[in-house]
């Protein structure tokens, strides 16, 4: 059989193929995902699901005119493929090639971006008002998945749009999979319905089965009897016609042809109602190792030709700790929405099930949740990546500082994270968590200090951050016995009088190393281990202020708000005199996908940056004074 993904260039291509066809079509689409994805990594198996649906929406709406909002957008590759981005696929997450979500800016097939969860609904509703605002005529549709569903924005959409009644059509792509498999009491009733929707069609087959043999259609009538008092088929859509959508469903989102009947009824409905299809689908669908370890292959790292480093990541020095901490103090409890994976916490959970909370796709419950646990003598640590906490901050402010709670915030995936661009860097939580009052917020320069960091936290009695790298360790041995770390202190790692690098974080090595190289030019540098950005060891830092008078700051940040900023202000503040002051952090913009090793080195945040910004700014000063001289001299 020729290809026929090469002839696919826009969703119009598809329209001509037959059944036959649209099943050659899915399988090279899943093919050139498995082989896409070994190369780059990315999210396999939830773009393995939606091949059918994928396929079947493009062929019964017309993208761009109908605006198709895809939920997170991780899910996208197919779509990706099927509009006008196939021939640059093998650029994917890589840096200046196509994004691992959707993108406003890539595609007119993208309406709204997206790379956080549970935002489809409201967007669609919102283009949907607009729509209907301005007098015009077109589709909006939602595409959802239970995981996604089962955060409060998309609560809160719903919610709106059943009480409006706007002409919109929501699709649940319900596969029981978030990450992990999804959590929480719609997700029961969602299980229910799957359950009754497989039970449904093995009845389906099992009634032609006999309906084939003698006297089958008489024993059909008795098993069915049987059946129908064991199982009690539940009604599916109560809940959805309940608040306002008139359901569809539940459909087999692996078969085209039901898939494009429902569309098409959704499609040519003209009630005065939302709609809302339940799609059913199976994670991973068509390439085995991706349907038997869902979770394994929800995001797959790029293939490495060496193995797997042995040096532990940050996450698992995290979750180690954490566990022996939970050892020691039964108060300990932890919170995480939907990362358990990703934040290696299922050790922890293993030994201790009824201590960790996965409490779904729910940023901001789950820190409010841990506050309301924190007021009865509970201690949560609460685990958030950087660029998802964003969605706490005021239940931060407002239901932890304002009553100084104590609890830590364990926030993972802090800085640059790479491949997954702009929507998931954690650049900002230097910048919104300190200007919070009564927080400590604090980074750890590797990953033994990270221990004795939360050792710390835990025993503080007040709400406290810590924010750590999406990497390895940088592989130093871990210490048995934890420390505690003086609050607002930090460490000199290293003296020097031509210039003082104040870092933080994991800047701080890179610093030591710029700092090796800076020597070797005759430049001799203090380097300071800062180890909290809330409160600032203001002693050391003017001190290094008063003698060094060279200063220069490194952080994994934006610089709006950042360390650099604060220990500006803070020398200004004290107005200390003749002081030069470099603030290394990422210029206030939304940093694109790509290796971070590659993202480091353009910021010039990486060893080799930071050694030529601080030649440059002893140089440039050396040149200034002998000018000075000169003309001093001449006069
Ligand atoms: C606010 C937010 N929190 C967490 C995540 C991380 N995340 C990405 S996809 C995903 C699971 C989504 O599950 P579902 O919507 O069911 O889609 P599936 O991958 O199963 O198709 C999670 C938790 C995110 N993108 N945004």
């Amino acid at each position: 059989m020729t290809g026929l993904l090469e002839e696919i260039n826009s969703p119009a291509d598809l329209k001509k193929l037959n059944e036959r066809e649209l099943k050659q079509l899915a399988s090279e689409i899943r093919q050139e995902l498995v082989s896409v994805v070994s190369a780059n990594g990315g999210h396999l198996a939830s773009n393995l699901g939606v091949v059918e649906l994928t396929i079947a929406l493009h062929r019964v709406f017309e993208s761009p005119r109908d605006k198709i909002i895809w939920d997170v957008g991780h899910q996208t590759y197919v779509h990706k493929i099927l509009t006008d981005r196939r021939r640059r696929l093998k650029t994917l997450r890589q840096y200046h090639g196509l994004s691992g979500f959707t993108s406003r800016e890539e595609s007119q097939h993208d309406p709204f971006g997206a790379g956080h969860a549970s935002t489809s609904v409201s967007a669609a509703l919102g283009i949907a008002r607009a729509r209907d605002q301005l007098g015009e005529n077109y589709n909006v549709l939602a595409v959802i998945g239970d995981g996604a569903i089962t955060g409060g924005m998309a609560m809160e959409a719903l919610n709106h749009a059943g009480h409006m009644g706007t002409r919109l059509i929501v699709i649940l792509n319900d596969n029981g999979m978030s990450i992990s498999p999804t959590v929480g009491a719609i997700a029961r009733m969602l299980d229910r319905v799957r359950f009754d929707h497989h039970y449904s069609s093995a009845r389906e087959k099992g009634q032609r089965l006999l309906y084939s043999l003698p006297f089958g259609r008489k024993l059909w009538k008795v098993v069915k009897v049987f059946q129908d008092q064991a199982t009690g088929l539940i009604k599916h859509g109560g809940f959805w016609e309940e608040i306002g959508f008139s359901h569809l469903g539940p459909v087999d989102g692996h078969n085209i042809e039901e898939l494009e009947a429902a569309l098409i009824k959704a499609r040519d409905y003209w009630g005065e109602k939302p709609v809302f299809i339940h799609v059913i689908t199976t994670k991973g669908k068509g390439y085995h190792p991706a349907e038997a370890d869902a979770v394994y292959f929800h995001g797959v790292p790029p293939a490495k030709p060496s193995s797997r480093p042995s040096i532990p990541t940050y996450s698992e020095v995290f979750a180690y700790t954490t566990l022996r901490l939970a050892r020691d103090n039964p108060k300990l409890v932890v919170i995480t929405p939907a990362m358990p994976e990703g934040n290696s916490l299922n050790i922890v959970k293993n030994e201790f099930p009824d201590r960790v909370y996965d409490v779904g796709i729910c940023e901001q419950h789950a820190v409010t949740f841990a506050a309301g646990m924190a007021t009865q003598g509970l201690i949560p640590v609460v685990a958030i990546y950087s660029t998802f906490l964003q969605r706490s901050f005021d239940q931060i402010i407002h239901d932890v500082c304002l009553q100084e709670l104590p609890m830590v915030f364990a926030i993972d995936r802090a800085g640059i994270v790479g491949d997954d661009g702009k929507t998931h860097q954690g650049i900002f939580d230097l910048s919104y968590l300190t200007l919070i009052p009564n927080l400590v917020v604090s980074a750890p320069k590797d990953e033994n200090e990270l221990q004795h960091l939360f050792y710390t936290a835990v025993n503080l009695r007040r709400p406290m951050a810590i924010r750590y790298p999406r990497s390895a360790g940088v592989g130093v041995p871990l210490d048995s016995i934890f420390k505690e770390v003086p609050i607002g202190k930090s460490e000199i790692m290293r003296r020097g009088d031509d210039l003082a690098i104040i870092a933080i974080g994991n800047r701080v090595l890179p610093s030591l190393e710029a700092a090796v190289m800076l020597s070797a030019n005759g430049v001799n540098a203090t380097v300071v281990n800062a180890r909290f950005a809330q409160p600032l060891d203001n002693e050391l830092i003017l001190e290094i202020a008063r003698d060094i008078k060279n200063i220069i700051t490194v952080e994994e940040n934006v610089l709006s708000g950042g360390f650099g900023s604060r220990v500006a202000s803070l020398i200004l503040s004290q107005r200390v005199a003749g002081v030069r002051l470099k603030s290394l952090a990422i210029p206030d913009e939304f940093v694109e996908h790509g290796s971070q090793a590659a993202l480091r080195a353009k910021y010039d945040l990486d060893a080799e940056g930071i050694f030529r910004q601080a030649l440059t700014m002893v140089t440039n000063q050396n040149e200034q004074l002998s000018n000075k001289s000169a003309k001093l001299e001449r006069d």
